[in-house]
């Protein structure tokens, strides 16, 4: 569905990875300390009108940890093969310490699996099935060596909200990280153009508008795509923390139409530069936009 970009041949050796976990992203200091931080930041700085007020556990991001609350993500092989046809095989155990088998569905499937590379590149959005022992499988392939990371978006039944659970994942081979794209409103892809406006604030839940547009013209027929116009996923450059983003409105609302606007509230924790990846699908095709955006500091001004 995400059909990945061949990237050109690089110099080889320098860097090399050699199944070890590689990079940052281990260490993480107390994810709170940034939301109470700005509670008590610039005053008369305004906040977002968006009507809940942010709280810590609503901004902490996920996937920076393999286990959370009892859950626990088990890859079976931690490696893949760059370039060759591979497949995801992993479990989810719950505090019970067995697979975790009964979930609740979040925007139409029951887990969404994200992988990509270490420095934001070769984006894949997947959807594993399951056996009845528990046991997921998807097919994967990356097209480049570096350090992946893995997350398994999920809502085990009786809980009221989702988790995010991240795993690394080595394709041994000579790795030279992209630089992340410097911030920009505006995207395109496969002849499509996306806009962005409404910006990142940390410490609160950011109102997002994307607008899709095809040769010059805005696209008013999207077609829905897990259960809506568009699904968005926010990492953080750095860690890649795993921002909650939830789409304004559902399918069948009045107020949602099927483009070119896609809303969505990212709950952002920190200022930092994150990476958006905006699913959207048209004429029977899905297709991913990226991205990046800087979150300004609470009350600050740019
Ligand atoms: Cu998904």
């Amino acid at each position: 569905m995400n059909p990945l970009a061949t990237v050109g041949t690089f110099a080889a050796g320098l860097l090399v990875v050699f199944g070890a976990a590689v990079g940052v992203g281990g260490a993480v200091g107390p994810l709170g300390a940034a939301v109470a931080e700005q509670a008590h930041g610039a005053g008369g700085g305004s906040t977002e009108a968006h009507g809940e007020a942010p709280s810590g556990a609503d901004l902490a991001p996920g996937g920076l940890a393999l286990a959370q609350d009892g859950y626990a993500l088990r890859l079976e092989r931690s490696a893949v093969v760059a370039g060759q046809p591979g497949e995801v095989r992993f479990t989810i155990s719950g505090p019970d310490d067995r697979p975790v088998v009964d979930l609740t569905p979040t925007h139409d499937k029951d887990l969404h699996l994200i992988v990509v590379r270490r420095d934001l590149t070769g984006y894949q959005h997947l959807h594993p099935t399951r056996d009845a022992t528990g046991l997921w499988t998807v097919p994967l392939t990356v097209a480049e060596p570096g350090p992946y990371k893995v997350f398994a978006d999920f809502q085990p039944a009786g809980r009221d909200r989702s988790l995010t659970l991240g795993a690394d994942l080595t394709a041994p081979g000579s790795y030279t990280p992209t630089p992340v794209p410097p911030a920009s409103p505006s995207a395109s892809v496969d002849g499509y153009d996306v806009s962005l406006t409404g910006r990142l604030t940390a410490g609160t839940s950011s109102r997002l508008v994307l607008s899709v547009s095809k040769d010059g013209r805005p696209v008013t027929d999207l077609q829905p795509y897990l259960a809506a116009y568009g699904h968005l996923v926010a990492l953080r450059d750095g860690d890649l923390a795993y921002l909650h983003v939830h789409p304004d409105g559902e399918l069948g609302d009045p107020g949602t139409r099927p483009g070119p606007d896609v809303t969505f509230y990212a709950d952002v924790p920190a200022a930092a530069t994150y990476r958006l990846f905006l699913d959207f699908q048209h004429a029977g095709v899905v297709r991913t936009a990226e991205l990046t955006a800087v979150a300004t500091p609470a009350g600050g001004s740019r």
